[in-house]
């Protein structure tokens, strides 16, 4: 048994192989890209789960015919692995409900999620919540030990698994460790809150190359380590592991800014299945439905505070309410995916979303012509490839986001270079999408303004609009998940070589 360097206890460390597996890439995160469900009758059946994560590396591991490790999405259950019609390998990591609230609910997202996101809400520092982190972890650590081949490569994702690669390289000092955080990483002082800093950065130091979203990311996690034993060489400003950090027993790791994206092969086409014909029927039909309105606007998030919905909805209120829109002439529709919802402070800001949703049809809506429409259910790609489609204005407005895909899906959806996209500088996609809408959503006036600037813009100035939309579209068709997997990939390997 030996320690590693964040505390957790590792039987059988140091021996190379060991019960190793045939996988040669292996990539784990906290879920896997589907959810177990129990049907009425008891049969399980499995559903594509929706979010960032999964939509990103889902083509990836396709490519690679590669085994994805995680948790099935329901507490207490450890189905066999499957294989995936498109090859992938699914490896089920079990979670009893116990460290479902402890790891998941508390320390993940009650603590470490605000703490990334700048403290939109205050995290909660539990002791007993970072116990069951550390177990969990050592779980999906010794899983992916038991499925990775000799050498291979393991990719770890986010924030549930930043003591896994210091695990790992215990028990499989033979594979090549990289990690990639999907949401941002805070500055400094506001990491420096967390009560098991040290262990949870020493968890990370162990991998062979980390990757962030942006340069900033990169900027805020070097200035940590120059507060601890670390070397640090290299040129922040180049994007791809332009950072080697050397920590005081000798090991390397490199740094970099690899900005997620899209599978835009997926979105070039209208819908998944159906002609397209059949999709613009449905696209008319839907549009009809609405009672025909000029502009549609449109959201679509998890409900998570760190989103901004709320925001947006007051700034749309206050634009119906001072005439700026004709509530007879405009939608807002608003998909809100069904995200976290024990945890307080989602119920929270479920609660007042759909307070504004109800206050502003009150105020502003005719019987059977709703002003908002709101859904709180996850719709298939298909109709949500639809809605994007159906938008004039899309509303992208979160108080902070790692990157945010909901931006590039629906720019990935204009190649025809219709339509604007209101965007929250403190968006991680706003570095790349430069020519939208941009806003501050804590700014009330500058959100209203930016929603207006995309609806006059659109009737007054169609060509102007027409030329953002084509350079955002540029951007976002050069620069797809692809690119991103094999810019992360190829730099790992340099890394570990
Ligand atoms: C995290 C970071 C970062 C949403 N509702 C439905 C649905 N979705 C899909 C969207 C999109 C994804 O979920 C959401 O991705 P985001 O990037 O917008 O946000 P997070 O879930 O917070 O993702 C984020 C991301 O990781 C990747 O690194 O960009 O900053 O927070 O793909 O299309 N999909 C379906 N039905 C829905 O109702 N099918």
């Amino acid at each position: 048994m030996s320690e590693t360097a964040t505390g957790v206890s590792v039987k059988g460390a140091n021996q190379t192989g060991g019960a190793a597996g045939n996988n040669s890439f292996v990539v784990v995160a906290n879920r896997l890209p589907v959810d177990m469900i129990t049907e009425a009758d008891g049969t399980k059946t499995w559903q594509a789960s929706p979010g960032g994560l999964v939509s990103a590396l889902s083509p990836v591991l396709e490519k690679h015919q590669g085994c994805w490790v995680g948790w099935p999405g329901v507490a207490d259950e450890s189905p066999e692995p499957f294989r995936t019609e498109r090859g992938v390998l699914l490896h089920p990591v079990e979670l009893t409900q116990y460290d479902y609230e402890e790891f998941y609910e508390g320390f993940s997202n009650a603590t470490l999620w605000p703490l990334y996101h700048n403290l939109i809400v205050t995290p909660e520092f539990n002791r007993s919540w970072w116990d069951a982190y550390r177990d969990v972890n050592l779980r999906f650590a010794t899983e992916v030990a038991s499925v990775a081949a000799h050498g291979a490569t393991v990719w770890v994702q986010d924030y549930q698994l930043q003591l896994v690669p210091g695990i790992l390289r215990q028990l499989r000092p033979d594979l090549t460790i990289g990690f990639f955080l999907h949401i941002p990483f805070p500055p400094p002082e506001i990491y420096r809150q967390l009560p098991w800093r040290d262990e949870m950065l020493r968890g990370l130091m162990d991998a062979d190359l980390i990757g962030f979203h942006l340069v900033s990311n990169v900027r805020n996690f070097v200035e940590l380590c120059r507060s601890y034993d670390f070397e640090i060489s290299g040129d922040i400003t180049i994007r791809e592991a332009g950072i080697t950090i050397t920590t005081p027993s000798g090991h390397k790791l490199g740094v970099g800014a690899f900005p997620i994206s899209i599978d835009t092969s997926a979105m070039a086409t209208p819908t998944a299945s159906g002609s397209h014909e059949e999709a613009d029927e449905a696209l008319e039909q839907m549009h009809l439905d609405m009672g025909s309105p000029s502009t549609v606007f449109l959201g679509v998030d998890r409900l998570d505070y760190t989103k901004g919905i709320l925001q947006r909805l007051l700034a749309f209120e206050e634009l119906l309410d001072s005439g700026a829109l004709d509530p007879a002439d405009v939608a807002l529709v608003q998909l809100a995916t069904p995200s976290r919802e024990r945890i307080d402070s989602y119920r929270i800001t479920r609660s007042n979303v759909e307070e504004a949703v109800g206050r502003i049809n009150g105020r502003f809506a005719q019987i059977g012509r709703p002003v908002v429409h709101y859904q709180h259910r996850s719709v298939s790609k298909d109709v949500l490839m639809r809605y994007y489609r159906l938008a004039d204005i899309m509303l992208v407005t979160p108080f902070r986001d790692g990157m945010n895909l909901v931006a590039k899906e629906f720019v990935a959806t204009r190649a025809d270079s219709s339509g604007a996209l209101v965007l929250s500088e403190f968006a991680g996609a706003a570095d790349e999408l430069t020519q939208a809408h941009l806003c501050n959503p804590f700014d009330i006036e500058d959100t209203k303004k930016a929603m207006l600037q995309a609806a006059w813009g659109l009737k007054d100035n169609p060509e102007m609009m027409k030329e953002r939309m084509a350079s955002m579209y540029n951007q976002v068709m050069e620069h797809d998940v692809d690119l991103w997997a094999s810019a992360f990939l190829s730099a790992l390997d340099k890394a570990r070589a």
